[in-house]
């Protein structure tokens, strides 16, 4: 990590990148973002913004690959098991955005009876979050298994690759079209602000709450409006 400049990670490309870059913007950070570049250096402060998938966003906060990053939830838990701060947790949530609200949930075929959860008994579910879906399987106490698909994870039970599935909901609109009914929410996600638990130098700690203050006044200001 370079100690002169504050790395800030968000999604290149996809549902949160627009948001994310309006946030910082607001909150008097410059960037001019015109080629395909993974480092774009800001015009007006001592600030890199690092543009990634936000599969990978988690990984990178934990490790110190950047100092501050913005990613779903979802992401968060999917990829280093982290949904709330606790002390043994390698990263922080700074603080909820609110934006990129949905709810990882499991739905079910509609046209098959649903007898509640033990339904699932001995079923393949298809999901991009192998990860929580395993996690909440063996709390529930169900045997049941993952299976895991990396998009369109909605058509797995009519192309009869999975009985079920567990994936992001947001208006519902998709599980509708594909004739699934939601039948229990997971977790509830929403984009959120992550550092990582290391500690920075008293120079970087400085520069971080003062970026992070502008932060909350731009999520203020919003909020109050
Ligand atoms: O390329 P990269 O890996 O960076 O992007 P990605 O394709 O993995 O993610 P992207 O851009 O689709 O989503 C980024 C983040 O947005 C997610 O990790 C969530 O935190 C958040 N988000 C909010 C959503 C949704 N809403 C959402 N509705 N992510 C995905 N969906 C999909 C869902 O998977 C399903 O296919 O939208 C469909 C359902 O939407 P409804 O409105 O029909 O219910
Ligand atoms: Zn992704």
């Amino acid at each position: 990590m370079q100690n002169d400049k504050l790395r800030i990670a968000i999604q290149k490309s996809g549902r949160l990148s627009e948001k994310c870059l309006a946030l910082l913007c607001r909150s008097g950070i410059q960037f001019d973002i015109r080629k395909d570049r993974l480092f774009y250096k800001a015009r007006n402060q001592p600030v890199e913004l690092m543009l990634v998938r936000d599969d990978d966003i988690p990984e990178y906060v934990r490790d110190g690959v950047c100092h501050l990053g913005i990613v779903g939830l979802n992401e968060l838990a999917e990829k280093i098991g982290v949904s709330e701060n606790h002390d043994a947790a390698p990263v922080s949530i700074v603080r909820r955005l609110g934006f990129g609200y949905c709810r990882l949930a499991l739905a079910w075929p509609k046209q098959r009876p649903f007898e509640g959860m033990q339904s699932f008994a001995n079923t393949k579910i298809a999901t991009s979050y192998p990860n929580i879906l395993s996690r909440f399987l063996r709390e529930e106490g169900i045997t049941a298994q993952p299976v895991e698909i990396s998009g369109s994870v909605e058509v797995a039970p009519t192309i009869g690759v999975a009985d079920a599935i567990c994936d992001l909901v947001s208006t519902g609109a998709t599980l509708q079209t594909n004739g699934l009914q939601e039948v229990r929410t997971l977790l509830e996600s929403e984009a959120v602000l992550v550092r990582p638990k290391k500690l920075f130098t008293v120079e970087q700690d400085k520069f971080i709450r003062k970026i992070l203050a502008r932060i909350y006044g731009v999520l203020k200001a919003q909020t109050s409006k």
